[in-house]
């Protein structure tokens, strides 16, 4: 059966959500299918591959014969305020916590000048997008790493359209978790979400997890490695057995042979890069509650809510006093929208939720496993924000309910 979410839809107010109107609504839906027209996406998935997978994924095209849009990213370290009194070092598509967010058409070409200005080394990884191998950003199997201060050039054609996102792909418990992630929303006209729900509103919540004390060990890590590479550049024997980066396996094959120690042997390996992860701080878009944005709303209006998971963790969201659809998953809508209100979303995944504005108030939305509602172990805090209805708040002045000293 064809879904028409329109029809099927929360009652208009609160006040009439008797089993009649239930009934009645769903009879409407049944009604209303038979008259629409097949969505596109569902055609293709029907028919099998769409065009664009029919066809193989082109290497990037000169610029003389596409038009890019340009984006100029880079890496540097930064000091970021997650709650006040926690000031943390982190690695920052140019200097943002989350990295800066990048609306592309699909099908549009686009080009990324990525610098790298820290002494670590870094790729960028296109997650979820169907790029030509070469620019996947995987480094040490598709490309060598950017190193400190070079300039690595992204190019690829949006594809497919939805929430997806990028990221650092090298050691990446430190560097994708701490926080070299950023959302990339591929816009299109036959969207079948915007088609369906009108929404009125579109936010992006990057979901996060931080471990502050295995950030410490990094940092410092770093700053020694830094230390240890001025040394021998000075001397001038910085080269590929001292950075580790080779050019192929035969050649780092033949720097074992000749003695060379590679640095993940026990004796030399410090790093916790390879145990797991225990986060302390977990956040949206940067910031752990009390300091997590609010969701805005209005009565009778429709949002739109991508969320991207870049931690280390699954959560387990869920919203007070609603219902939700949930309606994309990893950027692709699904067959069929799924009414509910917990969702849950594991590392990596993007999923795509529709918030109606029917029941007015102020109500929290976050993860429902509860020790990630806290800072560094104190509730209530972590990945917990509001979704606020704005009249209420313009009539009553809007107060964050937090109190500490309870
Ligand atoms: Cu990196």
């Amino acid at each position: 059966m064809q879904w028409n979410p329109k029809d099927l839809r929360a009652p208009e107010t609160p006040a009439d959500p008797g089993r009649r109107t239930f009934l009645k609504t769903l009879a409407a839906g049944a009604a209303g299918a038979a008259l629409l027209t097949k969505p596109s996406w569902l055609r293709a998935a029907q028919e099998g591959l769409s065009w664009r997978e029919k066809a193989t994924i082109p290497r990037p095209l000169p610029e003389t014969q596409v038009r890019y849009r340009e984006f100029n990213i880079d890496v540097r370290t930064v000091l970021h305020e997650l709650l006040p009194g926690i000031r943390i070092h982190l690695l920052a598509f140019n200097g943002q916590v989350p990295g800066p967010e990048l609306r592309v058409r699909e099908g549009e070409w686009v080009k990324v000048n990525f610098t790298n200005k820290t002494e670590l080394l870094h790729t960028i990884h296109w997650h979820g997008v169907d790029v030509y191998y070469e620019h996947d950003g995987v480094p040490f199997v598709t490309q060598r790493p950017v190193m400190p201060g070079k300039t690595f050039v992204y190019r690829f054609q949006a594809y497919p359209a939805g929430t997806r996102w990028y990221h650092c792909h090298y050691a990446t418990p430190f560097h994708l978790g701490h926080s070299m992630h950023g959302a990339l929303i591929i816009e299109s006209d036959d969207d079948p979400i915007k088609k369906t729900f009108r929404y009125s509103r579109d936010y992006t919540l990057v979901l996060e997890t931080f471990d502050t004390n295995f950030l410490k060990e990094e940092f410092n890590r770093m700053l020694e490695r830094m230390k240890q590479r001025l040394w021998l550049m000075k001397r001038g024997k910085l080269d590929a057995k001292t950075t580790a980066v080779f050019k192929n396996v035969s050649e780092f094959l033949k720097a074992v042979d000749e003695g060379w120690l590679p640095p993940y042997l026990p004796e030399r390996n410090q790093s916790r890069l390879g145990a797991d992860l225990a986060p302390n701080f977990f956040a949206i878009n940067g910031k752990s509650y009390p300091l997590t944005d609010p969701i805005l709303i209005r009565q009778g209006e429709t949002i739109r809510i991508r969320l991207i998971n870049t931690g280390e963790l699954i959560h387990s969201l869920h919203l007070h006093g609603h219902q939700f659809w949930w309606v994309a998953q990893d950027g692709n809508p699904l067959m069929q929208p799924i009414k509910m209100n917990t969702l849950q979303i594991a590392p990596g995944q993007t999923k795509d939720i529709i918030i109606e504005g029917y029941n007015p108030g102020y109500w929290t939305f976050h993860d429902h496993i509860t020790t990630r509602v806290t800072n560094n172990g104190i509730y209530p805090g972590g990945m917990l924000t509001l979704l606020v209805y704005e009249e209420m708040a313009e009539r009553e002045g809007f107060k964050p309910m937090v109190s500490l000293d309870q």
